[in-house]
């Protein structure tokens, strides 16, 4: 495959190859990115692109769909079992359709929604001005205590008895504690609203039993597939039978037309390897992992949003430091650490500066790191961040980044192939 691409498309090969060097020279420690297994990208990469499947199994409005309907059932069939619930739509490319689609389903324009705000944790698709859901449904965004920087229950239940929302939304990109699904269902009854969890951070880790599931308590979750999971790019929309046809039904026709049967083949693909033991001791490594990761930054002085971490990412607040999130996230990535800057709950820098960056270990998991390789990196990571000044440093530490990434390659086989598909 390889070969064939670079006698068709050198142009496009080199950047392949250079995108590969990357990732293999790199410590990728954006908490929403991992390395999808080759298998699952031997799914995403197959003939199946090539098929129009609008509709559902069985439902189709093209012929020739009966291999395309087995794939996209044996992803349902999994799903459902992964997560423990009664329906699943595999078809959603994205997150934020899938969260469109669950809007589409459930709400009129105007209708109040309860969303943790995107400053302190939440997601775009929840409700930010700047998104489709801000400007179509009547977003209330809560917010975490700004003493515990974690949700406080309470005072969302007195929130949620002032706006009686409709929908009350729970699921965060950048909260590092457990969510507590069993109070959002509370709280979503007192006001007679539907709960949505959105789960697209932990899904992986609540298929693994790292994190309690939501899918006792919400109405409909909804995930990506590609973080935790360490699936193809897409989403998911779980729920219970009688939102099932609503769902269903705003998925396609409401907001999608053809379906990508490709990577819904590598999703299912996906939900099997989610069902092995080695993904649970995989998911069981991600939450240790981050825990040495943020061990090491408290024991270096620096402070965590919240005081530290439950799942595989935490905030690293570097005001302490005199940086902002995007500055500090700038230095690392000369060290070849590759985070991202993120602003912290009650934050006084702009988005586009931040004061946090928001590190995780699910992709450094993958490859195979442990707890020592963690603290190694944390401690890497608070060298260049307290030396803003020293580039010699940073170019010592990149070497040394270097040499550990190649003791862990990304893909055995590319590692020994050069291949990347
Ligand atoms: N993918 C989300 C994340 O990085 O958390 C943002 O859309």
């Amino acid at each position: 495959m390889e070969q064939l691409l670079r006698q068709v498309d050198p142009d496009v090969a080199d950047i392949l190859d250079r995108e590969l060097d990357r990732q293999q020279h790199s410590l990728i420690m954006i908490p929403s990115e991992n390395y999808a297994s080759r298998a699952v990208m031997a799914a995403t990469g197959s003939i199946m692109t090539n098929k129009y499947a609008e509709g559902y199994p069985g439902a189709r409005y093209y012929h020739g769909c009966e291999f395309v309907d087995q794939v996209e059932n044996l992803a349902i069939e999994r799903a459902r079992a992964l997560f423990g619930v009664d329906h699943a739509n595999v078809q959603p490319v994205s997150g934020t359709q899938a969260n469109m689609s669950v809007y589409y389903a459930l709400l009129e324009p105007g209708d109040t929604v309860l969303a943790m705000a995107l400053d302190q944790g939440g997601h775009l698709s929840h409700g930010n001005r700047a998104n489709f859901s801000g400007r179509t449904y009547r977003f209330v965004p809560y917010g975490v205590d700004c003493g515990t920087e974690q949700i406080d229950y309470d005072r969302l239940a007195e929130f949620a008895r002032e706006y009686k929302p409709k929908l009350l939304l729970v699921g965060a990109s950048a909260y590092p504690r457990t969510l507590d699904f069993v109070r959002f269902r509370e709280i979503a009854d007192s006001v007679g609203a539907y709960l949505l969890a959105d789960i697209a951070h932990i899904a992986g880790l609540i298929a693994a039993g790292e994190h309690p599931s939501p899918a006792p308590y919400a109405d409909v979750i909804t995930s990506t597939t590609h973080k935790t999971l360490r699936g193809p790019r897409g989403a998911i929309i779980l729920c219970r039978q009688g939102l099932a046809k609503a769902i269903d039904k705003a998925v396609f026709p409401g907001v999608q037309a053809g379906p990508l049967m490709h990577v819904i083949a590598a999703k299912a693909v996906m939900f099997k390897e989610a069902m092995s033991p080695e993904f649970k001791a995989y998911q069981r490594q991600v939450v240790l992992n981050a825990r040495a990761l943020a061990e090491t930054f408290l024991t270096r002085g620096f402070r965590l949003v919240s005081g530290g971490t439950d799942t595989h990412l935490m905030l690293v607040d570097v005001s302490k430091q005199g940086l902002t999130g995007k500055h500090a996230a700038d230095l690392l990535r000369e060290a070849n650490i590759i985070t991202n800057f993120n602003t912290i709950p009650y934050d006084s820098q702009p988005p586009t500066q931040g004061s946090g960056i928001r590190p995780g270990s699910p992709a450094l998991t993958s490859r195979g790191m442990g707890e020592a390789e963690m603290a190694q990196i944390a401690n890497w990571i608070a060298d260049v961040l307290e030396q803003p000044d020293d580039s010699v440093l940073r170019m010592r530490i990149r070497d040394e980044v270097i040499a550990l990434c190649s003791r862990f390659p990304i893909y055995d086989y590319m590692a020994r192939e050069g291949e990347y598909v």
